[in-house]
């Protein structure tokens, strides 16, 4: 084997991933195929070996750069398959109504919640949202995170809408994270469509046609919810967006039984989200139609204390797992996926295992990119984590602080000893003069 590169890095226990298509199930996402002394070798973005140090002995090597990971673990780049990143302003002040016990669809109902934050959007301008969300990036990329999923849904109409996907499509040039975009129109529904829910869904439906000609997002997502949307208009819109061409997500069964996880079973989604009220029978529907479970427990934990039945999922309904953020400014302000692993961990009781394919290889799938990242393989994308410590088991239980040492973004060094290389990533190159607090404010 003869094997050029431009980084060959050494000393590294690997945890790849690798072997085999498809999302993992059941009990062999516990299978994370660890190498303790493993090499990996990166050349023009892409990993082009990754194995044993004494598999790479037989190689003819032409190597640029060695550099000696000290035992590391080194995975795959974390993979955040769900997140509500482009927004304007904060809701801080709904802390208050939480702790007093007002529910999250309470404050909805009352025109707070997500109305407020469609509101702050509505009115921010592109390089506002923008640098907001750069601020965000910032903090995913520190603590490991190398590709996003990020949906619309603060518009609720067709000019703010196209300025979030605008937003979210120019961030994938100003930074290093790349970005998934999904069309969350029916997010909510505007007091003004009060009674006429079904004019707003074939608004929707349209939108979701320009948007696709626009080619703005490839993922299209609603809000299936008790008070939001109900399974008959989630049914309705998402059949009109498969036969345009997007691929299926649904926010389903996050607080009420309301059958999200069945529908999303019947229209093979590509993943199912939340799943915390979700029937035994759905959630077994759903795995047994292939559609990937996308866990929020950061939400779990911020809203209700309760959790999805993972380990039901994954023992009994042999489905496969993926685990994400929901990072947005409501149900869970937070883009550390670290956290969330943590979480997955005491919330969901999943293994250590189980999580870290949960954000690399189970989460690739479920923005569709399983062949392309998620994986240390020769021809995967040459995205890394380089974690300080080479226990896989302490990372979710040393919960709380940044256990990066490096990442590696299509083979570029973007962090380093835990911080962004300077010059990657300016939010104040987008707005000259930075957001003041009374424009962050909703
Ligand atoms: O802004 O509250 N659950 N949508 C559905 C959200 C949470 C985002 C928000
Ligand atoms: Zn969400």
């Amino acid at each position: 084997m003869r094997l050029k590169a431009d980084l060959l890095i050494t000393h590294a226990k690997l945890a790849t991933l690798a072997g085999g298509t498809g999302p993992r199930r059941g009990l062999a996402m516990r299978q994370v195929g660890f190498i303790d002394k493993g090499v990996v070798a990166l050349a023009a973005g892409k990993i082009v070996f990754a194995g044993t140090e004494t598999d790479l002995q037989s190689a003819e090597l032409e190597v640029q750069t060695v550099w000696d990971a000290g035992g590391r673990l080194v995975t795959p780049g974390l993979i955040d398959a769900h997140t509500h990143l482009v927004h304007a302003g904060s809701r801080e002040k709904e802390l208050s109504l939480k702790l007093q016990g007002v529910p999250y669809l309470d404050i909805l109902s009352q025109g707070g919640g997500i109305l407020s934050t469609v509101r702050a959007t509505q009115s921010a301008t592109e390089p506002q949202l923008t640098a907001q969300a750069l601020v965000s990036l910032r903090h995913m990329l520190e603590h490991g995170t190398t590709t996003v999923e990020a949906k619309s849904g603060y518009g609720l109409n067709r000019t703010t809408e196209l300025k979030q996907l605008r937003v979210t499509q120019a961030l994938n040039g100003l930074q290093p994270v790349e970005l998934v975009s999904t069309f969350l129109g029916p997010h909510a529904l505007p007091p003004e469509y009060r009674d006429r829910s079904h004019q707003f869904i074939d608004e929707m439906i349209t939108l979701a046609d320009e948007v696709w000609s626009l080619g703005l997002a490839e993922f299209a997502d609603i809000f299936c919810e008790r008070g939001v949307f109900s399974v008959a208009e989630s049914r309705r819109y998402l059949t009109a967006c498969r036969n345009l061409g997007y691929g299926l997500k649904l926010h389903a069964d996050e607080i009420d039984a309301l059958g999200g996880t069945e529908l999303a079973a019947e229209l093979q989604a590509l993943t199912v989200d939340h799943v915390v009220a979700a029937s035994l029978d759905g959630l077994r529907a759903a795995a047994a139609a292939g559609v990937i479970a996308v866990l929020l427990p950061g939400t779990s934990w911020n809203l209700s204390g309760s959790y999805a039945k993972a380990r039901f999922l994954m023992d009994v309904a042999d489905g496969a797992v993926a685990l994400a953020t929901d990072y947005n400014p409501g149900s869970c302000p937070s883009e550390s996926l670290q956290l969330i692993m943590a979480f997955a961990a005491n919330g969901l009781h999943m293994t250590p295992e189980e999580i870290l394919t949960a954000v690399t290889r189970n989460a690739a799938y479920a923005v569709g990119r399983g062949e392309k990242i998620g994986r240390l393989e020769a021809g995967w994308q040459a995205d890394l984590c380089v974690w300080e410590t080479p226990e896989l088991a302490f990372l979710p239980y040393h919960f709380g602080v940044n256990h990066i040492h490096r990442v590696y973004k299509r083979g570029v060094l973007v962090v380093a000893d835990g911080h962004l290389i300077s010059g990657l990533h300016n939010p104040e190159s987008v707005l000259p003069s930075h957001l003041d607090s009374s424009q962050r404010s909703v």
